[in-house]
């Protein structure tokens, strides 16, 4: 560390990494940019220009740099396993983008490894556990207060969806969030998958089967539901509905500031995940750098439940090819997670 600052290193600048590195520049405090990689080098300088970090193509330099003291990773899913293998080799906390990894054996590795190292130094960027309603959500169910958990029903729409999205997408880059958000505010594991549809909106690219209905079974028999549709078109929406034996409680709903005006009452739907979560980004940020700097760690993701999450990702592809249930297999928690 320099001084009381911690070094930090953002290894892909697409659009989530770039958003990160400026949060890191602009507004984290006890941290600074020093170094940000991306194969596409131009991409790199620009954000090295306005931060006044250094840009490298190869994102290992990055990871290996000693004034370097922690990592952002935020390069796609399938080079995380080989970076994050690096930095725990190194011994240096990472802020790893979701998902952890693209399936459960290469997120295996990387809670075998943590757990060999004998550190935690690998937190899951499930933002929505910053969210302050998802906290308060998480807050009244676990002090009962609507009685027993019974069932939650998510919806999770974007406004479109990017170029390249397929239809395992839609559960491996998006539902992701929802099995994570399940299983914490449960605290419960997911233990099986189903997959439904219904037909496709007009609105969605013609090879793209949205949206879908996923069905979600817990060890402790509260049963989820998620609406993923990612062409939704009016925008970015998160919604979160428990249901409990004396009541229920939502999130997501919206309120914001209302309008009424020409015989209308408006409020404002968020555009995409960036404008609904940012709050949310920038306190998850934040606790990583207090974390990385050696505060306690409250709520983030760990290996474990990137782990977990891939696992019930992995039982989602497989209910979504076959039709049927699909059933979430993983190996026993390490107490090094307890
Ligand atoms: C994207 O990768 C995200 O993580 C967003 O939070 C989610 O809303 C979107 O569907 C994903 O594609």
């Amino acid at each position: 560390m320099d001084g009381q600052q911690l070094r930090v290193g953002v290894v892909g600048v697409g659009r989530m990494g770039a958003d990160h590195a400026l949060r890191v520049h602009e507004r984290t405090s006890g941290a600074r940019l020093v170094a940000v990689a991306d194969p596409d080098l131009a991409r790199a300088q620009r954000i090295a220009a306005s931060t006044g970090a250094r840009a490298c193509q190869d994102p290992f330099d990055v990871v290996a740099a000693s004034d370097v003291d922690a990592l952002v990773i935020a390069a796609p899913g399938a080079a995380h396993e080989q970076l994050l293998l690096a930095a725990i080799e190194r011994g240096v906390p990472v802020l790893c983008e979701k998902p952890l990894a693209p399936d459960a054996g290469s997120a295996l590795r990387i809670v075998e490894a943590e757990v060999a190292r004998g550190r935690h130094l690998v937190q899951v960027g499930f933002m929505r556990r910053f969210d302050p309603e998802h906290v308060e959500l998480k807050r009244v169910l676990d002090a009962q207060e609507l009685g027993r958990a019974l069932l939650l029903h998510c919806q999770h729409r974007n406004a479109s969806s990017p170029p390249g999205f397929t239809t395992e997408m839609l559960i491996q880059d998006s539902v992701v969030h929802e099995f994570d958000a399940i299983r914490w505010l449960l605290d419960a594991e997911i233990s099986a998958v189903t997959v439904q549809w219904p037909r496709s909106s007009a609105n969605a690219p013609a090879h793209l089967v949205d949206p879908q209905v996923v069905a979600v079974e817990t060890t402790t028999g509260v049963l989820a539901d998620v609406e993923i549709f990612v062409n939704a078109g009016f925008g970015y929406q998160v919604r979160c509905e428990a249901v409990g034996e004396q009541g229920t409680a939502v999130i997501g709903a919206g309120a914001g500031v209302v309008t009424r005006r020409g015989g209308r009452r408006c409020t404002a739907v968020a555009a995409d995940f960036r404008d609904r979560f940012g709050a949310a980004f920038d306190r998850e940020l934040q606790h990583w750098v207090h974390t990385a700097r050696g505060g306690p760690v409250r709520g983030a993701a760990s290996a474990w439940d990137g782990y977990a999450a891939a696992a019930a990702c992995e039982a989602g592809v497989q209910a979504q090819r076959t039709g049927r249930r699909s059933e979430v297999r993983l190996v026993d928690r390490p107490d090094f997670y307890a």
